[in-house]
């Protein structure tokens, strides 16, 4: 009888699924030690805050939907709405998919974006004035969630090359720094204080500038729900996920290569590039292969996430960088 030992990198998926799995044994002991009565206390205000949340219309809920690009087209079918909007990474909500109920507390009006640092004038902009201005449109995409999970998603937004157009960044900036709101009252996980809070990724300015980048404003053709990152969030499909930055306020161009979040908590896993690779492990799974939301199935992994004809040329002179992880 062949007996296989699996590899480090042949690993099920089911050890894959927590990008902060060392952290959880601490979170545990934390949440053991709060007790039920916090969790009876959230569960009535979530209920309040639900209340909240279907009295106020989103007011650019009459822009919707848009009309689809079909240079971006996909050769696997949509993800069920119900599946994608229940099963989220969002750690300013809490270190697991079920955030969404969570979610829907935060506050999404008024909110202002600001933009600052190397550009010609800083500017802090009201997101329904920015949402009338910018050309909005749908583009489907895959999602591949460096887990090992993924999903494809007809998001509304516009390119992120509009908004750099509108922030005049100064010639010596290399980089825009995006960064999520901060609501202690809303985002419990901004409690877990061994987080770098706020959540923040860049992109070079020449990787925010490409056709792919988009940010987004809707999904389904309606605005994005809140757990999807309401009212601003980055899609960049050739990357992986944890680079889409979610409920973004504030977009600072700089010269200098940022530490994104997710780097801060663990640089031995996470990096800078975070390109997409079915060749190069995680040091704790595979990402040869992905399952997707919804049906399970398990499909391969493409290089660039498939988007390589539009990204690939970005990083040809950068040998001895981490580009895939
Ligand atoms: N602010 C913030 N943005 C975030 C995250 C997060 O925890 N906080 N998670 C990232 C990760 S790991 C993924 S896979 C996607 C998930 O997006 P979804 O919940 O819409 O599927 O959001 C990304 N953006
Ligand atoms: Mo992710």
């Amino acid at each position: 009888m062949l007996i296989k030992i699996p590899r480090g990198w042949e690993r099920p998926e089911r050890e894959a699924t927590d990008e902060s799995h060392f952290l959880q044994r601490r979170r545990l002991v934390k949440s053991l030690a709060a007790g039920p009565v916090l969790l009876a206390s959230a569960a009535t205000f979530l209920t309040a805050c639900e209340e909240e949340a279907k009295a106020e219309p989103d007011p650019t809920a009459d822009l919707y939907p848009v009309k689809q690009n079909l240079r971006y087209r996909l050769d696997r079918p949509l993800t069920d709405e119900a599946e994608a909007t229940k099963y989220n990474n969002f750690y300013e909500f809490g270190s697991h998919k079920q955030i969404a109920k969570r979610a829907q507390a935060m506050k999404i009006r008024p909110w202002q974006v600001r933009i600052d640092g190397m550009v010609e004038q800083e500017q802090l902009l009201d997101i329904d004035d920015l949402l009338r201005r910018m050309p909005l449109e749908e583009r489907l995409y895959r999602h591949r969630c460096v887990e090992a999970w993924s999903m494809d998603v007809p998001w509304s937004g516009f390119p992120m090359k509009a908004l750099v157009d509108l922030a005049r960044p100064l010639s010596s900036a290399r980089y825009v720094v995006m960064e999520t709101a901060t609501d202690e009252e809303t985002m419990p996980g901004l409690a877990q204080s061994w987080y770098p809070w706020p959540y923040i990724d860049g992109l070079t300015i020449e990787e925010a500038t490409n056709e792919l980048a988009f940010l987004v404003t809707g999904a389904y053709g309606k605005p994005v729900p809140k757990q999807m990152g309401a009212p601003l969030r980055l899609a960049v499909p050739w990357k992986y996920g944890f680079k889409s930055i979610k409920s973004i306020v504030r977009f600072t161009f700089t010269d200098k290569r940022p530490l994104n979040f997710w780097e801060a908590v663990q640089g031995a896993e996470y990096g800078f590039w975070a390109n997409v690779n079915p060749e190069v492990s995680h040091p704790r799974w595979s990402q040869a292969s992905e399952r997707l939301l919804g049906s399970g199935e398990r499909v391969p992994t493409r290089l660039y996430n498939g988007y390589g004809e539009f990204v690939a040329h970005l990083y040809k002179d950068l040998a001895g960088e981490k580009l895939f992880m």
